[in-house]
């Protein structure tokens, strides 16, 4: 698939820090050190209904990991996938009597459109489920063949217990696991599976329903953790820098992910870092296409909402809060760019040297953004009752807010 067209990212003078981020898996802080090319994978979307706020928050979130990363001069190699076969979207097409394939195809189209307004860097590999198929089928054989996954009535799951290190991603008990995989698409009451928790792998061809050719599996379609295990093993290998997705994610998609890879390469861990973007609510109920509570970033665009109002709204939350989208957290944020804009709309200003470094020390510090915007807010401040004499200071904050923040003044 093709991603969506990358904006400029301005270089600034200096350097930036390395990122100290929390991981999922270790319940602390690490501080990464990627080669000269850090790689990340963050989980796409099901392309069944819009972009809202939710997501693009945690796009957001991981827009700003790569951001730091460039500004300490490395490479990035960005994956991300579309979940473009999947129960919730053939349930959706089933209800409104529309072609799934045709229905993945429109909202991935505004999906792209929403990631480009808003600024968010796109992934170099932008890979389907369905285009992904070829690969899936042989690391589905392997692990078969292998001993870690078996046959249930024409399906294959995935035997939780081939892997050693099973549970510590979300570091779960195995009750609080069994809960939360009925809720997030598991199957823990089917008879015959050795273990309730074991995900399925590939799903025999159900009638009227989508399937493709799976070799000596049969007739069918991939489960969901493999899908992203795959696609992330064939473009960036094992042992990738941050495996990130928003916190509903990290049981079981991210646990089961890493156990498939583990399994399959004997190799440990799948990723230095897990990382896990809080959960925005609307009304007090965490935004999400199936309960319909949602405020959709395309929406805004068509009611003439600024983009970078949006973007700025979504970075005034700290990423791993839970937070509530509301009407007032979008005026503060249009209110915000009104004044930083007239801030830097000068030819001179206060000096913006020690501004950058603070947004890149906020930044780098798990990325603390709403530290960052209170650093512009004060130099904007200042810009508006002192002034300065500092030629060309508002280009500098221009440039850093752009490159840091991914708000274009
Ligand atoms: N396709 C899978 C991942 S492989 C999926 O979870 N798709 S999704 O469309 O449901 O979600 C896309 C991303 O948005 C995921 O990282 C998910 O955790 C995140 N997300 C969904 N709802 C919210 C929300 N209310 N707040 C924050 N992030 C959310
Ligand atoms: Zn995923």
């Amino acid at each position: 698939m093709h991603a969506w067209p990358a904006s400029e990212v301005p270089a600034l003078p200096g350097k930036g820090r390395d990122l100290r981020i929390h991981d999922t898996a270790t319940g602390g802080l690490v501080t990464l050190d990627p080669g000269p090319v850090a790689r990340i994978y963050v989980c796409g979307i099901t392309p069944y209904d819009a972009t809202h706020m939710g997501h693009a928050a945690t796009y957001n979130a991981f827009d700003l990991v790569q951001r730091v990363w460039l500004d300490t001069k490395r490479q990035v190699h960005y994956v991300q996938n579309v979940t473009d076969v999947d129960d919730p979207l053939l349930e959706r097409a089933v209800r409104d009597g529309i072609e799934w394939d045709g229905l993945a195809e429109r909202e991935t189209a505004l999906f792209r459109e929403d990631m480009t307004a808003l600024r968010m860097l796109p992934p170099q590999h932008y890979i389907g489920a369905v285009e992904a198929i070829p690969g899936i089928v042989p690391l589905v054989e392997r692990l078969r063949d292998s001993g870690a996954a078996y046959e249930l009535e024409g399906d294959t799951y995935f035997s939780v217990d081939a892997d050693p290190h099973f549970g510590s991603v979300s570091n779960l008990d195995a009750a609080a696991m069994r809960l939360l995989s009925a809720e997030r698409g598991g199957d823990p009451d089917r008879p015959g599976k050795k273990n309730p928790l074991d995900p399925m792998l590939w799903m025999a061809a159900r009638e009227g329903e989508p399937s493709w050719d799976g070799g000596s599996l049969g007739q069918g379609r991939p489960g969901w953790h493999i899908e992203c295990v795959a696609i992330a093993l064939d473009h960036l290998g094992m042992g990738f820098d941050v495996q990130g997705g928003g916190s509903d994610l990290a049981f079981p998609h991210h646990e089961m992910g890493a156990s498939h890879a583990q399994a399959l390469t004997g190799e440990f861990p799948m990723a230095k870092a897990y990382v896990h973007a809080g959960m925005v609510a609307l009304d007090g109920e965490k935004m999400s296409k199936s309960k319909g509570n949602l405020v959709f970033v395309s929406a805004l665009r068509r009611e003439g909402v600024d983009p970078a109002a949006i973007r700025l709204a979504l970075l005034d939350h700290h990423y791993r809060s839970d937070w509530e989208w509301t009407d007032q957290v979008l005026a503060d944020a249009v209110a915000r760019l009104d004044r930083w804009r007239a801030a830097v709309s000068r030819p001179d200003g206060p000096s913006a040297e020690a501004l950058v470094e603070e947004i890149r020390e906020a930044l780098a510090d798990d990325l603390d953004a709403p530290t960052a915007l209170i650093a512009v807010d004060r130099w904007a401040e200042a810009q508006s009752t002192d002034g300065g004499t500092d030629e060309g200071a508002p280009g500098v904050v221009s440039r850093a807010v752009d490159a840091l923040l991914g708000v274009a003044l």
